[in-house]
């Protein structure tokens, strides 16, 4: 992949790039939290997106999706959205760095993958992630991970328009080999927990729906949240985000919330406490534990904060009556895309040939899995060009 993508870039541009790579992700558990204020369990996966990138001497940014075979060329002295899609999530990356300061100059850019688009493995943060790194090493702007994760996110809200949390593009940026990540959403504190699975593996099955409601549901519940901490600030005015608020405070004032509101809260704040209970499981080696804990999660993302969907909910199901499976839960935005599952080693085809069949028979659709690795955060991909 990344030599068909180098290959390109020489044969379009006529020089010879930097080549950067960024990973997709998966959450273990700590869903919707993350606006929230709260706590998330992700780590970087084997599914990537690489850039060759080099300068062009012009003010000009000409870009080459190689996956959808497409090119356009942007002039970087007028950057605004465009109407194509995927040339956004670049735009918003460069009007990122111009708006921090920095001197944008004109350069090449092929860019493609394998992380499956609309599967809520979080390719468009990769691709964010992945670009401000390439250009952050290219132009030698200096910058922080950390300040390069901030932008990637504000390319997402302003340029794809998605008021997304922090996780994708933290975890695209800060993923380490063999390890979740445990990130404080406020703070930005991190943590990391080496993932000792040797007999399990990470399991993705991919419904491959996309249900509309995504991105609408998705900002309604920011607003839900929002309205209920807003009823809790005017008893306890330290309270800055669902973060802030127990289980004791939410029963007190159940009368005052609207049903709806109330359900969200209560899952927010009992998925923080998830997260929490989680880490211990890990740190304890209790992967039973963990995987109940992951199943807990799927069912107040399904009742409570309602945003699974009919293939999730099937998929989820299966999974927790097989008992070649420790835990399972749907992961992401929701209304769609993969179920993530924890699956004993020694029952792997077992469980795909089972979750596949089952999938066929209920939708008549090829069911996707991947068995993910969990690998290195964003870095440069070194390429020998002698050969
Ligand atoms: C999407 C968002 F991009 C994340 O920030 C997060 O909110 C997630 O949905 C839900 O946990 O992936």
């Amino acid at each position: 992949m990344v030599q068909d993508i180098v290959a390109k870039f020489k044969e379009l541009y006529h020089h010879e790039p930097v080549v950067a790579r960024s990973p997709g992700r998966v959450n273990l558990i700590g869903e919707h939290t993350d606006y929230n204020e709260g706590f998330v369990l992700p780590a970087a996966i084997n599914k990537e997106i690489y850039f060759a990138l080099a300068p062009n001497g012009t003010q000009t940014m000409r870009a080459h999706a190689f996956d959808l075979e497409e090119s356009a060329e942007f002039d970087l002295n007028k950057v605004q959205r465009a109407d194509i899609g995927w040339a956004n999530y670049l735009l918003g990356v460069v009007a990122q760095l111009q708006k921090a300061g920095h001197e944008v100059k004109g350069f090449d850019v092929v860019f493609g993958g394998n992380i499956p688009i609309g599967a809520g493995l979080s390719s468009s943060a990769a691709v964010e992630c992945g670009l401000a790194y390439a250009l952050n090493y290219l132009f030698a702007y200096g910058i922080e991970r950390f300040d390069l994760v901030k932008m990637a996110q504000k390319a997402e809200h302003e340029y794809a328009l998605v008021m997304c949390g922090i996780m994708d593009q933290f975890a695209s940026m800060f993923g380490k080999r063999n390890h979740v990540v445990k990130l404080d959403c406020r703070s930005l504190e991190y943590q990391y927990y080496p993932l000792e699975i040797e007999d399990y593996r990470l399991v993705l099955c991919d419904t491959q729906v996309k249900h509309s409601l995504a991105s609408s549901e998705y900002n309604t519940r920011r607003q839900e949240c929002e309205r209920g901490v807003a009823i809790l600030r005017q008893h306890y005015p330290q309270v800055r985000s669902l973060r802030d608020v127990t289980l004791e405070m939410l029963t007190q004032h159940q009368a005052e919330f609207d049903p709806v509101v109330y359900r969200r809260c209560t899952y927010v704040v009992q998925e923080n406490l998830r997260v929490e209970e989680a880490c211990q499981d890990l740190e304890r080696g209790d992967l039973e534990a963990f995987g109940q804990k992951m199943f807990a999660s799927h069912q107040g993302l399904q009742h409570d904060y309602e945003v699974s969907c009919p293939e999730l909910d099937f998929l989820a199901d299966k999974a927790r009556a097989s008992d070649a499976v420790l835990g399972a839960r749907m992961m992401g935005g929701g209304f769609g895309g993969c179920t993530i599952n924890l699956v004993k080693l020694a029952q792997l085809d077992e469980f795909t040939q089972q979750m596949t069949e089952a999938y066929q028979q209920q939708y008549g659709i090829q069911l996707k899995t991947y068995v993910a690795e969990i690998v290195e955060g964003s870095s440069l991909v070194p390429i020998d060009f002698s050969k």
